[in-house]
């Protein structure tokens, strides 16, 4: 996760090539390299197109961007009326950079390096295009939501709709893994968590499936808490990425058998290193590695990591494999 970013050195001189972060992510000849930097560095087993989630309401038509160590700022949609407002009708035209990335990734890449394509989970999405970007409590897309469901079902709607269409064509461009970012499935209230959060995954998830039956999804619900199993057993996901706040024994005991599994090391033990790093991969190898497992972080990897604690961890998941 994040494993191509500011932590290396290469990505921040690609970086200064572009003006702004989206521009950065909508020029496939940089996106494509920012995304091959991490296989070069570390012969990592997957390699995920770099893009971000927030493509898709910059292609609904709404301004999105990235202040440097601010996060995103995305042009506010508060109400029905708004979401009226927005439509798919320059969306093939907005995000064919991001698909063209993927067909030049494809032909770039060793064909034993899985090509993972992504989009953020409606919810997700949804919480920065009502938020105006990052939230600390969600009180105006929760708030909506509360206030006026029918009006909000139809932004969920259409962003079921406009992520199917990019997901689909990111895998007719050469994408053979699709991952769906939940980051904020912890946001959805207890009650509600079906409502927004599961049900419009499994329509995403049953849109891409009907086009193309063998696409193997990952998705990432973090912060789910008590309601990863509902997760697992109800969106129709071949693959659950765990957050680093599930303890390793429950998600043997209750997910291991019943879907792949994958994560879910501290970012902060790979920034720590040595043998605290070494200990918490082993324990997950250990309590998760006798099924089928995805190793992973539980979240993206942080600006101030060294390489060298990355190299070391490959190196330990390797020997571990054999
Ligand atoms: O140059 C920079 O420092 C910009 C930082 C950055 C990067 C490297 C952003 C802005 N996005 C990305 C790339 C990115 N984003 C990838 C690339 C592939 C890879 O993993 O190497 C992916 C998969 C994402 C997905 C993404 N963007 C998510 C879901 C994953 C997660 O972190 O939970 C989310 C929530 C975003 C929104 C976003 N974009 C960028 C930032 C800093 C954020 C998060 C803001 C917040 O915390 O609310």
């Amino acid at each position: 996760m994040r494993q191509a970013g500011r932590y290396l050195p290469e990505y921040r001189a690609l970086r200064a090539r572009a003006d702004g972060f989206l521009e950065f992510c909508l020029t496939p000849e940089l996106a494509v390299e920012a995304s091959l930097q991490p296989i070069r560095r570390f012969g990592l087993d997957g390699a995920i197109l770099f893009s971000d989630i927030l493509v898709i309401p910059h292609a609904l038509g709404l301004g999105v961007h990235f202040e440097d160590g601010q996060g995103p700022v995305v042009e506010p949609v508060r109400d029905a009326a708004a979401a009226g407002r927005l439509s798919t009708s320059a969306l093939a035209h907005r995000l064919r950079p991001v698909w063209e990335t993927v067909a030049r990734l494809k032909a770039a890449l060793p064909p034993e390096v899985a090509l993972i394509g992504f989009a953020g989970a409606p919810w997700t999405v949804a919480t920065y295009m009502v938020e105006g970007g990052s939230s600390r409590d969600f009180a105006a897309v929760r708030g909506w939501a509360y206030r006026d469901p029918v009006g909000f079902a139809q932004l969920i709607d259409l962003l079921v709709e406009a992520t199917a269409i990019h997901l689909n064509r990111q895998v007719e461009a050469g994408a053979q893994v699709l991952q769906i970012f939940e980051s904020w499935a912890g946001a959805l209230p207890g009650e509600e968590f079906r409502r927004w959060g599961v049900e419009p995954v499994a329509r995403l998830i049953a849109a891409v499936k009907t086009a193309h039956p063998g696409v193997p999804v990952i998705l990432f619900p973090r912060g789910a808490g008590t309601t990863y199993a509902d997760w697992a057993a109800e969106s129709g996901a071949d693959v659950i990425g765990l957050d680093c706040g599930v303890p390793l024994e429950w998600a043997a005991r209750t997910l291991a058998g019943r879907c792949i599994l994958q994560g879910n090391l501290d970012p902060v033990a790979l920034v720590a290193g040595g043998a605290a790093l070494d200990a918490a991969a082993e324990r997950i190898l250990d309590r998760l590695g006798s099924k089928p497992l995805v190793f992973n972080l539980g979240h993206g990897v942080l600006p101030h990591t060294p390489s060298e604690h990355v190299d070391r961890l490959v190196a330990l998941v390797r020997r571990w494999r054999g």
